[in-house]
């Protein structure tokens, strides 16, 4: 038995909003877990310090599943974001306590390396499709196997994805900012702009795009069915993932992959897309989705019914979760890609890490536990500020998915 004497909830805003939890053992030992919920960040911190906080002290570090079920059997309300951040900000610093005590990197401790590297995925944007062609080229340049391409839409002023600014961040503004949308003069651009880049770039990067929950089934059947020309590896959050059979109605018409995830945040969110095999990558991560414990949950079903793993990795997700995603990317048998942003410099000297960046591959390091930290004294010079994510409306004024 080793006693969590110290929890304490950390807020921080270095060029972006954080939340994470430091452990405290009686043995010395501290860990680290990722609490970020982008635009809701003081909802999870609030919800830790009040809730989660007392019941840790005097708790046994070791008992990682059993604290898993603790707080989420024992709130009585389940699931849901604010509750599954806070529980993974717990889960993944034991982890790293647990790391840490075996003097192992946490990935030993879930079987091992099954693969070399982690492949990750880029982010080419670019305001119209010559400035995206250059993008992926650079992209290309510097190694990456696979790009997700986001492009400017005639007629449309903002479209996510989109920007000139070298740390793309979309919760740009204390209350959100809006943006125009129109499904019509998106759907006829689309694909253009993967027939040009296939035509420079040839058969071999793997392509991918977001369409950010913004169709129907039966339109992001279409747009899938009129891509498939270009052999994209995914099409990402197609449609809203609350109806989960929403997806039947895509599946039965185009064989473009489809990945879905970056807002779940339990196994009931994917249990019938998996299980059907309505989709063929899961992109919940470990902040998210209830920590490392919950999301090898995930993982380990979606294992048995073809589909891999492709987890969120925007930088509204600190070095914490990154390096937790990491460890279970390079241990897990069915991964598939990894989502990598750089974070920004002041961002990185907060939370030193030691996972890097090389020739396509992220690589989570040696270290004992996650092998990332918080630079306590640091976050404290970056206090937090109000940000939201923007909403998107129609051309006549109504809400839509953003
Ligand atoms: O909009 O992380 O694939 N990545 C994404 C992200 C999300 C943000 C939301 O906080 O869709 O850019
Ligand atoms: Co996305």
């Amino acid at each position: 038995m080793t006693k969590i004497v110290d929890a304490r909830v950390i807020v921080t805003c270095p060029g972006r909003n954080f939340v994470t939890l430091k452990l405290v053992t009686d043995d010395g030992l501290t860990g680290v877990g990722d609490a970020t919920l982008n635009g809701r960040e003081l909802a999870v911190a609030s919800y830790l310090t009040e809730h989660v906080v007392p019941t840790l002290l005097g708790r046994d570090a070791t008992r990682i599943e059993d604290t898993w079920q603790y707080l989420y059997k024992g709130a009585y309300w389940r699931r849901g974001p604010v509750t599954m951040s806070a529980i993974a900000a717990v889960d993944t610093a034991l982890w790293d306590i647990a790391g840490k005590r075996a003097g192992l990197p946490v990935h030993q401790l879930l079987g091992g390396r099954s693969r070399d590297g982690v492949t990750v995925y880029g982010h080419a944007n670019g305001a119209d499709a010559d400035e995206l062609l250059t993008e992926v080229g650079r992209f290309l340049d510097e190694g990456y196997r696979a790009v997700r391409v986001q492009c400017g839409v005639p007629g449309l002023e903002k479209v996510y994805g989109v920007s000139s600014a070298a740390i793309y961040e979309p919760a740009d503004a204390a209350v959100p900012s809006e943006s125009v949308w129109s499904t019509e003069a998106y759907l006829d651009h689309v694909p253009e702009v993967f027939r040009r880049i296939r035509a420079e770039f040839g058969p071999g990067p793997k392509l991918l795009h977001d369409v950010h929950h913004r169709l129907t089934p039966i339109e992001a059947a279409r747009l899938g069915k009129s891509l498939e020309p270009y052999a994209l590896t995914w099409m990402e959050d197609p449609v809203p993932a609350e109806l989960q059979e929403g997806f039947r109605l895509i599946r039965q018409h185009t064989t473009t992959p489809v990945a879905v995830g970056e807002v779940f945040n339990t196994i009931w969110d994917c249990e019938q897309l998996i299980r059907e095999q309505l989709i063929d990558y899961v992109r919940a991560t470990v902040v998210h989705a209830g920590g490392i414990t919950h999301l090898r949950r995930i993982f380990d079903l979606a294992a048995l019914h073809h589909v891999r793993s492709g987890s969120h990795g925007a930088t509204d997700l600190s070095p914490v979760c990154m390096s937790a995603a990491l460890q279970l990317d390079i241990s897990i048998p069915n991964f598939g890609l990894q989502e990598y942003m750089p974070h920004s410099a002041e961002t990185d000297a907060v939370f030193p890490h030691a996972y890097h960046y090389e020739g396509g591959y992220l690589h989570p390091g040696n270290e004992p536990g996650l092998g990332v930290d918080i630079d306590e004294e640091l976050a404290a010079k970056y206090p937090y500020r109000p940000a939201s994510l923007p909403v998107n409306r129609l051309q006549d004024g109504t809400l839509h998915s953003w």
